[in-house]
């Protein structure tokens, strides 16, 4: 911190403080026609940079050790965060998402369409969220998902207990035999194993680049159904014979296809909860489209049942 300090005190002596004061308007209204004398304040390039790095580093320091980890920053994803920053200022939140852009699959209600549909009570958490929408009696329409989305992720990104590793795959789980258990077999889930997004893909044409970790009282997967990124959680277990098989998302059944993942969201080993559509994957349910409701839901649940668990 003295070396940084110390740079922005020669940054300013270098460029003057004239500079500095010519910048600074009190009001974006006193900008309004004086761009001609406009000028921003000084920056050093390596002040961007220790700006951006400083904190991301500290971040990854203070997060090694985290309460819960959410894996994937889809619509179920990102529900839990905000049900559970929300309740708990108390908890260290890290959430893992694979892509450079948070959001999953709902930045859009379906096929390339605006509206975001969801079936009632899931207006329930539209409401406290503070997204507006069209009632239709038994369902509610957001006029565009990105709304929605956006709303919810400025939500859970403020939120002090959460940071948000985004371009980041979880590769793989951290495991502990589990005491609860007689069979030696039997494991719970203690944490993730993380790498960049862009070298997890490129583990086939490069040699061996080993991954970082986070320990975590609990791992919530969220990583959707299966896909190249989805499902990785539940898949990973079958691998690690923690579960026989997976059901396989069914066919698409709007009207069983939500009640089914709200209800099924739950524990599956210890130490991991899953939610949302990576569920269907365990369960063998169906999906249901373009409807959203469930996996808010599927959210809130997920948060209820982390916090029986971690309170245990
Ligand atoms: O990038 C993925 C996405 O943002 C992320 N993800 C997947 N694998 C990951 C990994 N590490 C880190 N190994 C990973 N991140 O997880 C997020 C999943 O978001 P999603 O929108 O795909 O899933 P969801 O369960 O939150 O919402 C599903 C929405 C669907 S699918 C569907 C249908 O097909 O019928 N209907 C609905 C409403």
């Amino acid at each position: 911190p003295t070396s940084v300090a110390g740079n922005v005190v020669n940054v300013k002596k270098d460029l003057g403080v004239k500079a500095v004061i010519k910048g600074q308007a009190k009001t974006l209204d006193e900008l309004d026609g004086k761009w001609d004398e406009f000028t921003f304040n000084p920056i050093r390039e390596s002040q961007v940079s220790r700006a951006m790095t400083r904190r991301y580093f500290s971040d990854l320091d203070y997060y090694a050790e985290s309460d819960i980890v959410i894996v994937g920053a889809g619509s179920c994803g990102l529900s839990t965060a905000y049900v559970l920053a929300k309740k708990r200022p108390d908890l260290k939140i890290a959430i893992v998402e694979a892509g450079v852009a948070p959001g999953g699959g709902a930045w859009l209600g379906g096929q390339l369409f605006s509206a975001m549909v969801m079936r009632k009570p899931a207006d329930l958490f539209l409401d406290d969220l503070g997204v507006p929408y069209e009632d239709e009696g038994d369902y509610v329409v957001v006029k565009h998902a990105a709304l929605f989305t956006s709303t919810l992720l400025s939500k859970v990104l403020s939120f002090p207990n959460i940071k948000l590793f985004n371009a980041t795959t979880v590769e793989d789980l951290i495991t502990r035999p589990d005491p609860t258990v007689s069979s030696p077999a039997s494991i719970r889930i203690a944490g993730v194993v993380t790498n960049w997004t862009l070298v997890s893909m490129h583990h086939d044409d490069q040699s061996c680049m080993d991954p970082n970790t986070i320990n975590a009282s609990l791992v919530i997967s969220t990583t959707g159904h299966d896909g190249p990124f989805g499902a990785f959680s539940v898949k990973r277990l079958v691998s690690m014979q923690q579960l026989e098989k997976l059901g396989g998302m069914r066919g698409l059944d709007m009207k069983t296809a939500e009640d089914a993942i709200v209800k099924g969201t739950r524990e599956i080993v210890r130490g991991l909860v899953v939610g949302g559509m990576e569920l269907s994957e365990v369960d063998g349910a169906n999906r249901m489209g373009p409807t959203f409701g469930a996996m808010v839901l599927s959210g809130v649940k997920a948060a209820e049942v982390a916090l029986e668990v971690i309170d245990e």
